[in-house]
């Protein structure tokens, strides 16, 4: 099945542009269990279900107007060139949607995180296109359908629909129309995510291949789908609570869980820097006093810690210029 088949069944063949010009905004998400692996790389189609957290006052701005002319991408004020992979992640997406060929759009998109770092810059950025081409068009989507046309682009992107916690549905139909973000109505005003950026390089390998190779390669990922089945359920059991010894565990394992497969694949594929390394031990160390501080990372070097409000100054004194997030502020 194609993307254009899953679109012209969500949209239908025939809209019209309501709006010349549109702005959205979407939060970046943190996977507390990760997606890692797909049942269909076409439509981003995930092996198993998984849990998020957005950063309500971080993500992706979108803005996007019609033209008679050319094709214009625009990222952080900066015009990309043509034919650039970012140029043509973009169009590629946006044509999807084209059904007049002499429209022409232009898309200025600003990122409030280092875009490809492993701070999941695509799932902010395809989900506030999403959005900004909901508005343009006038589709008037839900959040099932947004998200699904956002998982098109890339398939966090399904998660980044909503603030707070997110669960996507891996679904099992062939055409992922039961495979979508759905906002979990939780809230944990004490939460908070700090952002440790190790590198803001372009990471050497997209999560796509890794991903393709790990579930190809690795031994260890049989383990995986079983593995997730009970991390998100301690994950939600450590919501009704507020556990958050519970809930920084799990998230913590997970991300160690799956980094584990990576490094089991042939060829090996290890996304850490020493600093990374360096701070997951520093991690540990001042977990050992007795202070809730956990932390997840996603396919890059960067770390994001997990702690409570009750914590942020002497996490602060500990890790100086981190940026710290209020999950719920
Ligand atoms: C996640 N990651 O759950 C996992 C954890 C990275 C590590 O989703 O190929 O950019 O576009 O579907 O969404 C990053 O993968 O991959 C990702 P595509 P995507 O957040």
């Amino acid at each position: 099945m194609l993307k254009q088949d899953i679109v012209n069944k969500i949209l239908g063949l025939k809209y019209d542009v309501v709006n010349n010009q549109v702005s959205a905004f979407a939060p970046v998400n943190i996977a507390l269990c990760k997606y890692w692996g797909k049942r269909d790389d076409i439509l981003n189609l995930p092996v198993t279900d998984s849990l998020s957290v957005s950063l309500a006052n971080l993500g992706t701005t979108t803005e996007l107007s019609v033209n008679n002319e050319t094709d214009q991408v625009y990222l952080d004020n900066k015009r990309i060139v043509e034919n650039s992979d970012f140029f043509n992640g973009v169009i590629n997406y946006i044509d999807l949607f084209r059904r007049d060929p002499k429209l022409h759009f232009t898309v200025k998109t600003w990122n409030d995180i280092p875009t490809k770092a492993g701070l999941a810059s695509s799932a902010s950025g395809f989900c506030a296109l999403a959005s900004a081409l909901n508005t343009l068009f006038s589709w008037d989507l839900d959040d099932h359908k947004l998200s699904i046309i956002a998982r098109l682009g890339s398939g966090s992107a399904s998660r980044s629909i909503a603030n707070g916690f997110v669960y996507w549905h891996a679904g099992k139909e062939q055409d992922g129309m039961d495979s979508y973000g759905e906002p979990l109505s939780y809230v944990w005003p004490e939460l908070m995510i700090g952002i440790i950026t190790v590198s803001s390089d372009s990471k050497a390998i997209s999560s796509r291949e890794a991903m393709a190779c790990t579930t190809k390669t690795s031994t260890l990922y049989q383990q995986w789908p079983k593995r997730v089945s009970v991390d998100i359920e301690n994950l939600l059991k450590s919501l009704k609570r507020r556990n958050i010894a519970l809930f920084g565990e799990t998230a913590e394992s997970n991300a160690l869980g799956m980094h584990a497969t990576m490094l089991d694949s042939k060829p090996s594929i290890l996304y850490w820097l020493p600093e990374t390394v360096e701070y997951m031990k520093k991690i540990w160390k001042i977990r050992h006093k007795g202070i809730h501080l956990y932390f997840t990372i996603d396919a890059g070097p960067n770390i994001k810690l997990i702690y409570e409000k009750t914590d942020e100054k002497l996490v602060r004194e500990h890790f100086p210029g981190i940026e710290s997030e209020e999950v719920f502020g």
